[in-house]
């Protein structure tokens, strides 16, 4: 992209790379057969190896990444489509930050080499159908028993649960949020794919049902000792958003720079016509600013300073800007925008979800507006 702040000055060599690595990747591998699993509501999975090279943090193979490179990452990945970003949020951000978070020493072992090579893929089951921006309201429970605990309970939005040996479940136990990891094929876990969605159609989205599911005792995570746990995986989600998201803003914007220089209407190409310039530049001016706020915030996540009322303000930020950027985008491909020809529109229909999943920009504003108020505006 065009860039007037020398965006790429700001970065590292190491950050450099890692972003050119993963933007390889997508433009070799994805880009040329996204369109067709959207459009069939399929998840790619013969990629699943390179995304989980790519998109596993490396500090579970024992080698350090700033957050910035790890932003980078998921901004081209998400430069691809956002089920791809989403895949290595849960996997990596998600289901194994959690485990290395709360996890006993035994549970860190047994999971994460596996899930840092893909053996075991994790998903991470937090919202309800009845409880999705107040997760305090849980209905899951998990009884206490002699030789464990049984799961009782409907999970709902779990991404990659179809293929998962693993499930991050939360549940009350005795009145608190705990967290414990149940494995595909426990008898009483049952997970149901969500097939009708106009949104992450490429992403696998699941329902999980526990009925009476027994777990062992040693599957408890110790450390995840209440909502606050399960929320602080949900940082590390959000601070890949704050980034993907942009990627997806970035492609859009991209794609409507070309056509508007190949595009002839009344004689001339449209990206000659002052309507047009203004949207490119209202659109450019917005992901410039939104990219310069992500890399503070990444700066800021580096230094262990990044609290998480600002990852919610870059969230909502830089979801609001790539969802405009690409519905404008789209109006710039005019007719042609609505079919797979331009991705801003597969763009902007992600952005919908990514707009609400994580927090909604609702809870976001409301957590902004408690930080910088004082007063809770939640109930
Ligand atoms: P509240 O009373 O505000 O706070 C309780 C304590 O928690 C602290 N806290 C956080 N700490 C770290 N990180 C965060 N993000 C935190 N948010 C709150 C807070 O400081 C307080 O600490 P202390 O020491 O003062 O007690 O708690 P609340 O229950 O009222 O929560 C408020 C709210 C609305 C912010 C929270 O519930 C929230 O973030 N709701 C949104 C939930 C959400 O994002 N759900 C989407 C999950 S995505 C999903 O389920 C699908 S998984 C991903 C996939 O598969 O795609």
């Amino acid at each position: 992209m065009i860039d007037y702040c020398r965006f790429d000055e700001l970065l590292t060599d190491d950050e450099r790379a890692a972003g050119e690595r993963a933007r390889e990747f997508v433009d070799r591998d994805v880009r040329p057969i996204i369109a067709g699993y959207y459009e069939r509501g399929e998840f790619p999975r013969h990629l699943i190896p390179q995304l989980i090279e790519i998109g596993t943090h490396p500090r579970y193979r024992g080698l350090s990444q700033s957050p910035v490179a790890r932003g980078l990452v998921c901004q081209e990945l998400e430069r691809g489509d956002s089920a791809l970003r989403s895949f290595a949020s849960v996997q990596s951000s998600l289901s194994m930050f959690a485990i290395d978070s709360c996890g006993s020493r035994e549970q860190r072992e047994r999971y994460l080499p596996a899930m840092a090579n893909g053996e075991i893929i994790g998903c991470f089951a937090l919202t309800e159908p009845g409880h999705g921006s107040d997760p305090a309201g849980m209905e899951t429970t998990a009884e206490r028993r002699a030789d464990g605990y049984v799961l009782r309970g409907h999970k709902r939005w779990a991404t990659n649960a179809t293929i998962a040996g693993v499930a991050i479940i939360w549940a009350k136990c005795d009145g608190a949020v705990r967290g414990f990891l149940v494995e595909a094929g426990t008898p009483g876990f049952e997970v149901k794919p969500i097939h009708q969605k106009m949104s992450l159609r490429v992403s696998m989205s699941a329902e999980i049902l526990l009925n009476d599911c027994r777990i062992p005792a040693e599957n408890a995570l110790p450390g995840a000792t209440g909502l606050v746990s399960a929320l602080k995986c949900l940082n590390e989600a959000r601070f890949d958003i704050v980034w993907g998201s942009l990627g997806a803003g970035m492609d859009g914007f991209e794609a409507a720079l070309a056509y508007a220089g190949r595009r002839t209407q009344f004689g001339r190409p449209i990206a000659g016509f002052q309507l047009t310039q203004s949207k490119l530049v209202d659109m450019y001016s917005e992901l410039t600013k939104a990219r310069l706020l992500a890399l503070r915030l990444g700066r800021l996540k580096e230094e262990g300073r990044l609290h998480y009322s600002q990852v919610s303000l870059g969230k909502r930020n830089s979801v609001r800007t790539a969802l405009d950027v690409c519905r404008t985008a789209r109006t710039i491909f005019g007719a042609a925008g609505v079919t797979d020809d331009c991705p801003a529109m597969r763009h902007a229909s992600n952005l919908e979800s990514v707009l609400t999943y994580e927090g909604t920009e609702e809870i976001h504003t409301l957590i902004v507006g408690q930080d910088i108020t004082g007063l809770d505006a939640f109930r």
